[in-house]
Parts: structure tokens; sequence; C-alpha cells
């Protein structure tokens, strides 16, 4: 079963896809081994075959859009229900980046465990970060990138929240494929996650020590 979404996804049949990820459900499959197991799997696999030149975007496209739509029904199964937020969070893909799969999984894994994610979505530019932060006063901040030409704009956006006065007041997330725990220390942010569920963790560890 979890064999049929992974192929599914690798082809980009999105109502495969749907149909799969409900019927491993009903079949009593944990939603976190749905996710990691085929999803994040299946979607390695398209990295791979576009590196390779075997898939090229508009491959990458509709492998994105099956990717989604399998998400939309697991998304309830990975939340618990009945948590009070714990505080806010807000998210984006820094600016001149598309990529919003991780980023969306990151905001679900964060709701999971209490927070309020205000998702500002993707192409977020230094600017919209820093107006959130004043419209939201958020405890964390946390920005995706998943193309090496767009880290730098995680460190601009840093800078543009210290040229602002708000540096100080929110705590900076930092994530993605290409970000690592050493470019996180480099730009000064405060936390660094290499996947969704150490990003809700972290967040919440951190709010326990503060
Ligand atoms: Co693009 N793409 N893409 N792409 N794409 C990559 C990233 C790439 C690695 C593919 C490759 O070459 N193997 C490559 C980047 C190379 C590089 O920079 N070194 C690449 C490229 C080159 C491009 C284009 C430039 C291609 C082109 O046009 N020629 C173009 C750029 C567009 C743009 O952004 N301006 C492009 C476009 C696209 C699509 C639009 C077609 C599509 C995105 C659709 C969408 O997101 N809505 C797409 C896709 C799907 C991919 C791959 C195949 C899959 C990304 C993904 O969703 N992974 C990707 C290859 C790969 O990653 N292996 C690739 C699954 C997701 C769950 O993982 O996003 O890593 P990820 O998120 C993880 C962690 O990183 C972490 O947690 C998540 C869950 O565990 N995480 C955080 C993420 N954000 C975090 C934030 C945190 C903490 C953790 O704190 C705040």
């Amino acid at each position: 079963m979890l064999d049929t979404i992974y192929q599914s996804i690798v082809k980009g049949d999105a109502a495969r896809v749907t149909e799969g990820v409900q019927q491993a459900l009903e079949a009593g499959h944990n939603p976190g081994d749905i996710l990691n197991e085929a999803m994040i799997a299946a979607m390695a696999e398209v990295g791979r075959r576009f590196e390779a030149q075997e898939y090229f975007v508009p491959e990458m496209l509709i492998a994105a859009r099956a990717m989604k739509a399998g998400m939309a029904i697991l998304k309830p199964h990975l939340l618990e229900a009945n948590i009070e937020p714990v505080g806010k969070v807000v998210l984006g893909t820094v600016k001149g980046d598309l990529h919003d799969i991780g980023k969306n999984l990151v905001g679900m894994m964060l709701e999971g465990v209490g927070f309020e994610v205000i998702d500002l979505g993707v192409d977020v530019s230094p600017e919209q970060f820093v107006e959130a932060i004043r419209e939201h006063y958020p405890r964390f901040m946390g920005m995706s990138a998943l193309l090496t030409t767009t880290m730098p704009r995680m460190r601009a956006t840093i800078e543009a929240l210290s040229e602002s006065g708000l540096r100080d007041q929110v705590a900076v997330m930092v994530g993605g494929a290409p970000v690592i725990q050493k470019f996180a220390d480099e730009i000064g942010a405060d936390l660094y996650a290499p996947d969704a569920s150490a990003a809700a963790n972290r967040a919440r560890a951190l709010l326990e020590v503060a």
C-alpha cells in the first residue's frame, strides 16, 4: 500500500495518491509512516530523477501536486485535536523560492505541537517578514529555502529584522534541504532543524526553557 502511494507520487498521479493515503489510513497505517516512508521518500526519488535529467520541471511539478493532494488527506491525522495555542509562528519560504511542500509540513507539525501558524506563503521578501512580525508579535519566525541561490535571503531577512529593531523580540528558525547548522550559526539564526518533526520539537523545547 505504501509502495502504491510512493509510485503514484513519483508518477504524479494525484487521484491515486489521494485514494492510496485514504486506504492506508483505513488499513491502520501510522500517518507518520505514510508521510516519511512513502511520501517524502517519493519526493527524494523525484529529486534524484531531476538531477539525473530523467525528469524535468513539469514532472517535478505534477509530482508536487500529487504530494500536496495526499498531504491534504493526511493533515488532520498528523495533528492532535484540541490543543490550546502555545504561541504564534510566522512562517514563509524566502524571496525567490517557490518550494513550499517542506515549509507546509513544518507548519503542520508546529500546529501539531500547539503553535498558531501564520503562513506567509512563498517568495516572501525580508520586508514582508518584518511587516508580519510587527503585525503579529510571534514567538518564532521560520524561514524555509530549498535553493542554494535563495539561502542568502535568510541572512538578508535577519539583517532586516535587526535594522527594524525587532530582532530581539522573535526567535528565528531556519531550514530546508540545503540549510545546515553551520549556515544557521553563520547567519545568526537561533534554531536550525533538519526536518519538520525536529522543527516542531525544537521550537517547543525552546519555549519551555524560555
Ligand atoms: Co525544485 N529544486 N526547482 N521544484 N525541487 C530542488 C530543490 C532541487 C534540489 C532538485 C535537484 O536538482 N535535485 C534543485 C535545487 C538545487 C540547488 O539549489 N542546489 C531544484 C531546482 C534547481 C529548481 C528550479 C531552479 C528548476 C528550474 O526551474 N530549472 C526551480 C526553482 C523555482 C523557484 O523556487 N524559484 C524549481 C522548481 C520546482 C517546482 C516548482 C517544480 C517544485 C516545487 C513545488 C512546490 O514546492 N510547490 C520542485 C520540487 C518538487 C523539487 C524537489 C524535487 C522536491 C522538493 C520537496 O518538496 N521535497 C527538490 C529535490 C529534493 O529536495 N530532493 C527540488 C519534499 C519536502 C518534504 O522536503 O522541502 O526538503 P523539503 O523539506 C523538509 C526539510 O528540508 C525541512 O523539513 C521538511 C520536511 O521534513 N524543512 C525545514 C524545510 N523547510 C524548513 C524550515 C524549517 C525547518 C525545517 O524551519 C523554519
